[in-house]
């Protein structure tokens, strides 16, 4: 088993040690969150009281398959606990999300729970954000325009696809920009100039959420 995986694993495991019965959990979207919930099923099935609210259409058809309960906003007074993974992680957790194409759903479920674990493997610790393309979930109608005010920060976005032929749409049936900005000096700023402009639903910067920031078998690093 490769290193990163050891890592993920130990990552996803020590996440659910922070889950008591009868919370309402946040659960993100990745392989490393995919590792967490092997391992809250186990507990589950030993019987940890949890529900889950998934972040993702493919979260929520693994969790259901590993018997952990599942319910939605229209069902639920809080969160009380989110466990998601990330794309980078700066020293003040700022992060960067969405390389999964989920990054709506997760910070709308992230931005409501009342506690935020990112799980992570080594290699997502940078000592400034912006290495890693900055997803920019788009409405599909005028991509093209949308492409163009993102343009204009210097940076050349890409439509995401599945392939040559088929552009990727998230789960709420929006468009993806992968934006290379390389360096990001201020996370936060460039996250409200981004979000401001016409047909930008959402970013990828995940900035002042992070609670605790579990990296493998390093352990925990808290805020
Ligand atoms: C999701 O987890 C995404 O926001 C992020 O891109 C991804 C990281 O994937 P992995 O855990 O597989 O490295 O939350």
């Amino acid at each position: 088993m490769d290193y990163s995986v050891i890592n993920k694993r130990a990552a996803g495991a020590a996440a659910v040690d922070y889950i008591v019965s009868g919370m309402t959990v946040g659960l993100g979207s990745g392989s490393t969150v995919d590792y967490m919930l092997d391992k809250l099923a186990e507990k589950v099935k030993e019987g940890l009281k949890v529900q889950g609210v998934p972040t993702s259409k493919k979260t929520e058809k693994l969790a259901k398959h590993l018997g952990i309960p599942i319910v939605d906003f229209a069902t639920i007074t809080k969160v009380d606990l989110a466990i998601d993974g990330a794309d980078e992680v700066d020293p003040s957790f700022h992060l960067i999300k969405g390389g999964g194409g989920s990054l709506v759903r997760e910070k709308i479920v992230d931005a409501n729970a009342q506690q935020l674990i990112i799980i992570i493997d080594e290699t997502k610790k940078v000592p400034q954000l912006g290495t890693y393309p900055l997803p920019i979930e788009i409405v599909p109608f005028g991509w093209q325009k949308t492409a163009e005010a993102i343009a204009a920060f210097g940076v050349e976005p890409k439509l995401r696809k599945l392939s040559e032929q088929d552009v990727f749409v998230s789960d709420n049936g929006n468009y993806i920009l992968d934006c290379p900005f390389k360096l990001i000096e201020d996370p936060h700023s460039l996250h409200q100039q981004l979000k401001q402009l016409v047909g930008v639903i959402e970013t990828g910067l995940f900035t002042s959420m992070a609670d605790i920031v579990i990296a493998g078998e390093e352990g925990k690093v808290e805020k």
